[in-house]
Formats: C-alpha cells, structure tokens, sequence
C-alpha cells in the first residue's frame, strides 16, 4: 500500500484549544503524524510518497465536496484576522460568538463584514484554532485525499492519505473538530468523479464523522456509516444518533452506530460487523475508510478501550469487504502511541487482502 504524506502538514501547529472555559494545549499536533511516518519507516508498507496533483485539478476536488464562500474564507482568513489588530499576527484564530439555528433566531444567509462574525458562521466550536500555515496545510492534506483516490482507481488494492489536519468533522460550509477541509469525502467524492456508481465511506474515528454525513446525506451515490461514541455524552453532540438514515434519495443510505463510552473491544467489533454488512448491503464498489486511532485505550480526549494488538484485527476486518479502499488519517491523540496503532491497522488490513 503506498502512503500519501502532506509536506506542508507542520504548518498546522494551534497553540491552545478552548475546553470548558479554559484555553488548553491542543490536542491536534504536527507530531502526530511524525510517529506514523517513523512507525511506516520502521515497518514499511510501500512507496511513501508526496502528492502531485496540480493546483487547479486539487481545487476542483475541493469545490466538488466544499462551497466557493467557505473555501474563499480559509484562503483569506489569516489576512483578514491580522487586518483586525496587527497583534493578532502571534495569535491563533479562534471563535467566540456563533449564531443560533433555532427559528427566526439568527441569520445565516447574510454575512457578515466584521471577521469575528463571519468566523462564527464558519466555525462550530472554539477547538480547531486556525493561523498562517492552515489553508496551505489543509491543501496539502486533502491533495493526499486525491492522490490516494487516483491510485485506487488505477487499480491499487488500497492506499493511505497521511492527511493532516483531519478532516471528518468538516462540512460543506464548516470548520471544527480540528477538521478543515474533509478529506475522506474529498476521496469519496474523487472515487465517484473517477467512475465508481457506488462508495461506501466507513469511519472509524472515536467521534461521529459529522461532516462526512453532512456532505453526502441527500446522496444515494455514497454511503456514510459512522461507528462511534454515542453523541448524548460524546463529541460532536449535536449530530450522530442511529435515527439520522439520510434524507431525500439519500434516505436510507447514512448508518450510525453510537457506543457508549467505556465500550471495549468486542462490542466495538460487533458494531464494525454491522457497518461492514450495510456496506456490502449497499453494493459498494470502493471504500473510503476516515481512520481515527482515538479508539485506543490511552487516548487522552475519549472513552474506547481498543488494545494496540487490536488495531491488526481492525484492519483484518476491514479487507473482509474485498474492496478497493482508500484510508485517510483522522483523530488518535495517544501521540506516542498513534503511529504503531496506525501501522497495526494498516498492516492488519494488508495481510488479509
Ligand atoms: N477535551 C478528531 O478526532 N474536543 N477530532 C474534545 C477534549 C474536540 C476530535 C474536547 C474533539 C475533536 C478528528
Ligand atoms: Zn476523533
């Protein structure tokens, strides 16, 4: 399997992440993708290599999956945050004042001039801090979406996009997670444009894949199924729940699997199972995989008990759909531990396809 990685990943580095009240040190580091490069050096899987996908051919797979108006604002919004005080240049981007969706509450057809406002419509939480580098990083992960999708399609069994930032949590219009460009559906979205009638997209990440089932919930074309912690207790709260089954031709083709926090290996199997058979179910013919390594037992933001040894099953599990799949790099915050539980996966998957 040959491995995508973003050169321009660094570039990415938040300071603090707001969490109940108080700023934080974030979560989502530089690092984390450094051990898995380092793990894939030690236990090589194939080639690693750098995208090359031209500038225009990256931003039509973008405006394939994301709005003109969201993507103008992460081109600009480093510019238009320091516009505002020339001190922020030392400070990240982060939001403070949101609108509302309930009913004749707030707008959110006009926007607004004022920078502050017009991050609020873009952003749903204080926890994915933005700054100079992000829309260059955020490119160069989601031309690994591209890449890996176009090696798929050239016949490949499966390839990895070493995407950072992550990218599930992101919308068609929004940012947060730690997410900014989604770019599991990027790859999905690449796999469909490329000629496959059917892509099943199936997340792994502790948190529910909330951008990904955003983007395609009115689609019949691409299935989303989501395994993760149950949203009454778990991030992102507001979307996740085994009721949303799509809507519109896309009814029926969103699955859900909420888990209650503390949930061990065996029922987090269970419900891999179910994904799989709804996957199968579905007809896929290529499978985009947004791998998430927050599951494991020491991760210090969720609540999973996934062993390291487990991440091997995972993946054997994974090529039982006898597909060609796409594996893009999501959430894992055991920074020490991200890299051997990504390779286990990955390798896992490799030796029983
Ligand atoms: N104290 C991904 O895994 N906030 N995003 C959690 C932690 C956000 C996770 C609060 C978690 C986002 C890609
Ligand atoms: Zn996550």
């Amino acid at each position: 399997m040959k491995t995508f990685h973003n050169p321009h990943q660094a570039l990415h580095q938040g300071q603090q992440e707001m969490f109940r009240g108080r700023l934080v040190p974030c979560h989502e580091v530089p690092a984390r993708l450094d051990f898995v490069l380092n793990e894939l050096q030690r236990r090589p899987l194939g080639a690693l290599e750098i995208p090359m996908v031209a500038d225009t051919e990256l931003e039509a797979a973008i405006a394939r999956v994301h709005t003109q108006r969201y993507t103008d604002f992460l081109a600009s919004a480093w510019d238009h945050w320091v516009a505002m005080d020339p001190a922020n240049a030392q400070r990240d981007v982060l939001p403070s004042v949101w609108p509302l969706s309930n009913q004749h509450a707030f707008r959110a057809d006009v926007l607004p001039t004022n920078f502050a406002a017009r991050l609020g419509l873009f952003a749903f939480d204080a926890g994915s801090p933005l700054m100079a580098g992000t829309w260059m990083a955020a490119r160069g992960g989601a031309a690994c979406a591209v890449a890996a999708a176009r090696e798929v399609l050239g016949g490949a069994r499966s390839a990895f996009a070493l995407t950072r930032p992550p990218g599930h949590h992101a919308g068609p219009d929004f940012l947060g997670g730690y997410c900014f460009l989604n770019n599991a559906a990027i790859a999905a979205q690449a796999l469909v444009d490329g000629g496959e009638s059917r892509v099943a997209v199936l997340d792994v990440d502790y948190h529910h894949g909330n951008g990904t089932q955003t983007i395609f919930y009115e689609r019949a074309d691409v299935l989303t199924v989501s395994v993760h912690g149950d949203p009454m207790t778990e991030y992102p709260f507001f979307l996740g729940h085994a009721d949303e089954r799509g809507a519109g031709p896309g009814t029926g083709f969103n699955l859900n699997l909420p888990l209650p926090r503390g949930t061990g290996f065996a029922a987090w199997r269970a419900a891999l199972d179910q994904g799989l058979q709804a996957v199968k179910d579905f007809g896929a013919g290529a499978l985009v995989v947004p791998m998430g390594l927050d599951t494991f037992e020491g991760d210090p933001i969720s609540g999973f008990t996934l062993k390291t040894e487990d991440y091997l099953a995972v993946g054997e599990a994974l090529a039982s759909a006898g597909l060609p799949t796409v594996f893009t790099f999501e959430g894992g915050y055991a920074v020490d531990a991200v890299g051997v539980n990504a390779v286990n996966l990955l390798e896992g998957f490799e030796r029983a396809a």
